[in-house]
């Protein structure tokens, strides 16, 4: 039975403890197009620090997506657009550990005197440039790191700060589907419904508010689908249209349903964007490792969930992609 007393602490989680009670004044900040997990765990965060008395702004380098406006009711997310952000004594990055995915909100953080905290669970490559990290990359979302630091810390989340939690837990694991959807994992989600969280609702609000075309437009990716290497692999493309990128689209619809097909282990979806870019995401449904695929890339993730923006045409970097993604099938037969 999993205990969610207090969970060990390390002498590295320490440190990121202490920066978090010895600041002030709080920035909290993710990565470009923040997902539910690091907006959940803004959220988390931004109510364990108001139950410490600090002051907490939550900046982001882009606004949240419609489908997690219910923290927004609790919360305010500040989507940055020039200027001086904040005076602040802490920035803390959450859900990756380079200041370089803040987007335009990089420059002027890297360039302002406060000191940096980074609480993620993605794998980090490169020396440490922070004051102090809190990184577990067996955890299943970042916002399960902001709950043990709640925990550490002897905090109790309100209803609000467990809806960030559990948002983050849901997201990242495909709503308890993925292989890192552990023992912590449920037992934490159990404690946030003991708390005020409400599964169907967020359920309904995360994923039940599309619009009438969706069903058409994720048949019309899907109707792309190539199979590769005995169907192991699935590579769906959406190309641009006019001016801007592919049109927005819920890719986890087409990345399940693809992984759902038997031989399926693998699952590339290339998305075409404005500026001769395509955005990348990779699956794996097996030990086979999207996040070595995506870093040959200069993307990287986790070993089942990675991504990359590349450089190229659509069909040349596709082309690319199989390429380097079927010799690592082959590697792994030892041949
Ligand atoms: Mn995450």
């Amino acid at each position: 039975m999993i205990s969610l007393s207090k969970p060990p602490t390390t002498a590295a989680q320490r440190e990121a403890l202490e920066l978090l009670q010895q600041g002030r004044r709080f920035l909290l900040t993710g990565h470009v197009r923040p997902d539910g997990d690091c907006i959940g765990a803004e959220a988390a965060l931004a109510s364990v620090l108001t139950a410490l008395d600090k002051e907490v702004w939550i900046l982001n380098p882009d606004p949240v997506e419609p489908q997690f406006d219910y923290l927004a009711r609790d919360f305010v997310f500040g989507a940055y657009d020039g200027g001086e952000p904040p005076r602040h004594d802490v920035t803390v990055l959450l859900d990756c550990s380079e200041l370089d995915r803040c987007g335009r909100l990089a420059d002027v953080l890297a360039g302002g005197a406060s000191r940096k905290l980074v609480i993620d669970h993605h794998l980090h490559h490169g020396p440490p440039w922070w004051d102090a990290a809190y990184v577990d990359h067996g955890a299943s979302a970042t916002g399960l790191l902001v709950h043990r630091i709640a925990r550490q810390l002897g905090i109790e989340l309100d209803r609000a700060g467990a809806q960030g939690v559990f948002t983050s837990i849901v997201t990242d694991t495909g709503w308890f589907k993925y292989s890192n959807t552990d023992a912590e994992t449920l037992a934490v989600a159990a404690d946030l419904v003991a708390h005020g969280v409400d599964p169907d609702a967020l359920y309904r609000s995360i994923y039940q508010r599309k619009r009438r075309s969706h069903p058409l437009e994720t048949g019309k990716v899907l109707a792309t689908t190539e199979y590769y290497e005995d169907g192991r692999l699935a590579v769906v493309t959406m190309p641009r249209e006019g001016d801007g990128g592919a049109p927005a689209l819920d890719g986890d619809d087409v990345l399940d349903l693809l992984r759902a097909v038997e031989s399926v282990e693998v699952v590339l979806s290339l998305r075409e964007l404005a500026g001769g870019l395509v955005k990348l995401s990779a699956r794996s449904k097996t030990d086979y490792d999207v996040n070595a695929l995506a870093r040959l890339f200069g993307g990287g993730g986790h070993r089942k969930a990675s991504g990359a923006t590349i450089e190229g045409e659509l069909d040349e970097v596709k082309d690319r992609l199989v390429i380097a993604a079927s010799r690592r099938f082959r590697e792994a037969r030892g041949s």
